[in-house]
């Protein structure tokens, strides 16, 4: 399929160490991926879903102990201990390499190896990269297919460049004792072992377009950013794209695709959707910056996606589909996960392939972190600008995160430098996508901390580097958004979800200079009559309640966030220590 030398050495070598029975090149046929997915039927591997309600849509169930990212088996293997940073764990790389390849020797053994060659971003775009990830699992070949571009023209495409990444990826014996996923940013190389779970396994997603993306942007001038894109157009035709950085299972792909109430549908506002994950950031020949989204398809939670809060991302599900770690609807061969509705099957499978039955089980039939691949051009709101090769332009950058307390609903930041800073200081308590104690409060800057493939502190400054290389009138505006403050009861206070739009509209006209807002010690919040409440199960007062700025609450916040900086040394850019000092004075 190629004549390109570097490709096939480095196929030929991860096939003289992990000695497979086959080696099958993924050309992007129908053909090819049909004759896998029947393979992958007669051994289990997947289960064929319900052909006239879920056409294309295939079940997969993983090992129960391989269910989310593994942080704590993550690994930044560069060169020097240094560049790894605080917040990444290193492995030094001759040690890490030494330890993959015992591993990997023999590993695909009595198997077939995939080579996968895959673009991030549309082929060809001046913004894409290549890939070629190596694997023995039909579940990543077939993800692969719906995630990134896949095929011949990818080949063709990188010619005989070098510039691809590599990855090779063995699933073994599902050991979560000997689990790696493991990352050299000097070699592009990225090893993922004993895993089958998608974060650790599908190499374009989180492993390549973020921890390898952020390091060669910072390297090369863009941004890798854990980002949704998405469009609002107005009823004058005008379209406003902004990217939100949200941490996992923290909100993304319900905003991204977010339908907007009654009354703004009516007045002609629509929300298109780029991306839902993951935006890869430039500078245009305008000084503007232009975002892309490197996936195609969306990988996204399963529990809580419903015709009520996402009927955009349900309709993505309904063909061409893999569901993982759902319910299996025994009576009509569908599935279901907490949330879809309130109508469980009796005669079901739980996630781990035991017989359940949603009416009377008091456990979850769905794992918290199941997931759906389905294909982005299943989506209804996809954006036009879907398949651009330059990228659609961002007016605006959002940051937020889970906070019962302290952060508002909304806040817009001063400048550049402290649209930074407010993104730094981004915390947010945890999720299921990742193993270990959920609804733990965490920093987690730009929600990267999982993803940056470099020093964090440096990330930080390539934020403040990347933001003076554009004029003013053409940055993006920055804000902070909170959809998850709590009473005390611990229930949510602002609805959300779609209700989300009358939170963008806000910011549409912060953009375009319309609205004034109230200066606090933390940036500029709206008054809550700006925020449009028509048809909104919300009052002004209790709106009011979640727009405030409690400068005591702040003041402690800026002695964590104080402390947390100290993480960084001297690494920690200088304007970053100015704007805590001054959140600090300001609160006082
Ligand atoms: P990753 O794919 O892990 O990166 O996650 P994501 O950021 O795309 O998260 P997703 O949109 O799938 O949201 C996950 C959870 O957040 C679900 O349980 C949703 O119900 C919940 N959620 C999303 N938006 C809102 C909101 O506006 N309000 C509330 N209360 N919950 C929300
Ligand atoms: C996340 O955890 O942020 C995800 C899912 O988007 S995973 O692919 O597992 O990283
Ligand atoms: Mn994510």
């Amino acid at each position: 399929m190629t004549k390109n030398k570097k490709v096939l050495e480095y196929v030929e070598s991860v096939e003289k160490l992990c000695n497979p029975d086959n080696v099958v090149w993924i050309d992007g046929s129908e053909e090819l991926y049909n004759k896998l997915t029947e393979e992958a039927l007669a051994t289990g591997e997947l289960i064929k879903l319900n052909d006239e309600l879920l056409p294309g849509c295939y079940l997969h169930r993983t090992a129960v102990n391989d269910v989310a990212r593994v942080e704590g088996r993550t690994f930044i293997c560069s060169r020097e201990q240094v560049n790894a940073g605080p917040t990444n764990n290193w492995w030094n790389p001759s040690e890490a390499y030494e330890k993959l390849n015992s591993i990997l020797k023999d590993a695909y053994k009595g198997r077939t190896m995939y080579v996968i060659p895959f673009s991030m971003g549309p082929v060809g775009s001046p913004l894409a990269k290549i890939g070629i990830e190596i694997t023995d699992s039909i579940y990543v070949v077939l993800n692969m297919k719906i995630m990134t571009r896949v095929g011949q023209n990818v080949l063709d495409a990188l010619g005989d460049s070098n510039d691809f990444v590599r990855g090779t990826h063995a699933k073994c014996n599902i050991d979560e004792n000997d689990r790696y996923i493991c990352h050299f940013p000097e070699d592009n190389t990225i090893i993922s072992v004993n895993s089958g779970y998608g974060g650790n396994v599908l190499l374009g997603k989180k492993c390549f377009a973020l921890r390898i993306a952020s390091f060669q942007g910072r390297n090369e001038g863009w941004m890798a950013e854990h980002m949704l894109i998405l469009g609002i157009e107005k009823p004058d035709g005008k379209i406003y794209y902004m990217g939100a950085a949200f941490p996992s299972a923290c909100g993304k792909t319900n905003l991204a695709m977010l339908i907007p109430p009654e009354g703004y549908k009516k007045a002609g506002y629509k929300v298109w959707c780029v991306g839902d994950d993951i935006a890869w950031i430039k500078p245009g020949k305008d000084g503007r910056l232009y975002a892309i989204n490197p996936e195609n398809g969306f990988f996204g939670v399963a529990p809580g996606t419903s015709m009520k809060s996402n009927p955009n991302a349900l309709q993505a599900t309904k063909k061409n589909t893999i569901f993982t770690n759902v319910v299996l609807n025994k009576e009509n061969n569908t599935v279901w996960w907490e949330g879809m509705d309130k109508n469980p099957p009796e005669n079901a499978v739980d996630w781990k392939g035991n017989d359940w039955n949603g009416k009377t089980s008091d456990v979850k039939g769905a794992q918290p972190n199941s997931r759906f691949t389905a294909p982005a051009v299943n989506c209804p709101c996809i954006s036009s600008e879907f398949e651009s090769t330059t990228g659609v332009p961002m007016s605006a950058f959002i940051f937020g995160g889970r906070r019962a307390k302290t952060t508002p609903l909304v806040y817009q930041a001063r400048d550049w430098n402290h649209g930074v800073f407010v993104g730094s200081i981004m915390s947010s308590e945890t999720t299921a996508a990742a193993t270990g104690a959920t609804g733990v409060l965490r920093r987690d800057p730009m929600a990267m901390l999982p993803f940056c493939g470099y020093h964090m502190g440096d990330y930080f400054g390539h934020w403040i580097e990347m933001g003076s290389k554009i004029p003013s009138d053409k940055q993006p505006k920055f804000f902070n958004v909170n959809w998850f403050r709590q009473d005390e009861n611990g229930n949510f206070v602002w609805p959300g979800f779609g209700d989300n739009m009358r939170v963008l509209d806000w910011m549409v006209k912060r953009i375009e200079g319309t609205v004034d807002a109230k200066e606090t010690a933390i940036g500029y919040v709206p008054y809550a009559k700006d925020i449009n409440l028509d048809g909104c199960d919300c009052s002004l007062e209790t709106l009011e309640s979640i727009l405030e700025v409690d400068n005591a609450a702040w003041a402690k916040e800026a002695e964590g966030i104080k402390e947390f900086y100290t993480k960084f040394g001297d690494k920690l850019p200088k304007e970053l220590a100015k704007e805590c000092d001054a959140l600090i004075k300001r609160t006082k």
